[in-house]
């Protein structure tokens, strides 16, 4: 199954902003690798130096697209419903909130770092409402939420476990729905160290072992939206300093560029610290003074508008992704049919060359042989782990 990321937050912070940003089409891709799609479901795409440059080649790629050297991948990204205190009971779209979010891997948090919208994501005076509250908030709902799915069963759970000892099993059954793994439930219990008589543990052990579990199944940067609005930066600092993981972002800055850029008005590819105006007769004086804000106050001021930077953070720093490219003929870096460098895979942490002939085709991988390291010209076994950018031949029977 393909990884999913999800943007969470309050009301009004911003995340669909981000998430059409972020998804905005900006060029057609042969090889569409995503059928149905819902409609809070879009692309994005992650940025990674291709190896066009390394090789000396030029590449002509089928799954992804190459922007002078840049390979841009295609990865999922949802846009999932706002939450507000109290969801957990179902208020708002609470429900509809924790639906979504089961499927995510990975969540971006999106904040109004500014302090201009409320608890319930209602606007106020910039820098008046402290974001960190949001956090907190809506870490609180997903843990209260989780808790009550675990205390549902808990007493039988617990009274078997005992038995049988093995709660992990038990338990990551019960939580199949959420992607949360067995693996991840060991990893949260053994972390708490509460003991194995289970029906001892309080409500409060068991909230602490949904937040351990929120923790390892569903890792979580913070994107500090609307950080074009000057009460953002002391914001900023301040959830940096609390341990958060910080992006600073203006998707609504992301938005203007890339409408811009697809006008034909400008040069601009996601992730840059700068644009270049094409023609400034073109541009309206409003069009101009606005190109001028997000130079000032956030290309200048932080290096890119965020946006990108999160999609990458979320996939390589969160997930511990790696990008690797598969090909059939090791001298001419082709496939079958002449393509050169045509695909670039998405792998999870930890995967090996035996799960890329299977990502690639499950024929591959039942008759897989060896896979050629290409860079060194050197054979790889069926579990060696792939690196980032890895490019791979695989050789099956
Ligand atoms: N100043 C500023 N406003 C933003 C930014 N991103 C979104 N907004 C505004 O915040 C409001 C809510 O945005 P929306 O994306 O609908 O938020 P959502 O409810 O979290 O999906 C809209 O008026 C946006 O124009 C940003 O980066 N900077
Ligand atoms: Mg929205």
């Amino acid at each position: 199954m393909s990884v999913l990321v999800g943007l969470i937050g309050k009301p009004n912070v911003g995340k669909t902003t981000f998430f059409v940003a972020a998804t905005m089409k900006e060029a057609e891709i042969a090889d569409y690798p995503f059928t149905t799609i819902k409609p809070n479901i879009g692309i994005a795409y992650l940025k990674v130096e291709c190896v066009c440059r390394e090789f000396g080649v030029r590449d002509s790629p089928r799954n992804s697209f190459c922007i002078e050297g840049r390979r841009m991948i295609p990865v999922k990204l949802v846009d999932i419903a706002g939450l507000v205190e109290g969801a957990s009971e179902g208020r708002g779209k609470g429900n509809k909130f924790l639906d979504d979010v089961r499927q995510a891997d990975a969540l971006i948090h999106v904040v109004d770092a500014s302090g201009s919208t409320d608890s319930e994501g209602r606007h106020t005076e910039p820098g008046s409402w402290d974001p960190l509250k949001d956090v907190e908030m809506v870490e609180r709902e997903f843990d209260l939420w989780l808790a009550s799915i675990v205390m549902k069963d808990w007493e039988k759970i617990a009274r078997v476990s005992e038995l049988d000892g093995k709660l992990a099993e038990n338990l990551a059954q019960k939580l199949t729905g959420l992607s949360i793994g067995k693996g991840q439930v060991e990893q949260a219990v053994e972390k708490l160290g509460l003991g194995k008589r289970y029906t001892w543990w309080s409500r409060d052990d068991i909230l602490m072992l949904a937040r351990e579990l929120r923790i390892i199944s569903k890792p979580s940067l913070v994107v500090a939206n609307k950080c074009d609005i000057s009460t953002a930066e002391n914001n900023i600092t301040r959830l940096k300093e609390k341990g958060y993981k910080v992006v600073p972002c203006s998707a609504e800055a992301e938005l203007l560029l890339r409408k811009a850029a697809n006008a034909g008005l400008i040069e601009y590819e996601p992730g840059s610290n700068h644009f270049k105006i094409k023609d400034e007769s073109k541009l309206s004086r409003t069009q101009l003074e606005a190109l001028k804000m997000v130079e000032e106050r956030v290309l200048k001021k932080y290096g890119s508008t965020g946006v990108q930077d999160a999609i990458n953070a979320s996939y390589f720093d969160l997930l511990g992704s790696v990008v690797v490219f598969p090909v059939e003929d090791e001298k001419k870096l082709t496939d079958s049919k002449g393509n050169v460098l045509p695909d670039a895979y998405v792998m999870k942490r930890g995967s090996t060359a035996l799960d890329l002939a299977n990502a690639v085709h499950t024929e591959l991988a039942k008759n897989f042989l060896y896979a050629v390291d290409v860079r060194r010209g050197m054979r790889l076994g069926a579990d060696y782990i792939l690196k980032n950018r890895d490019v791979l031949k695989i050789v099956s029977a």
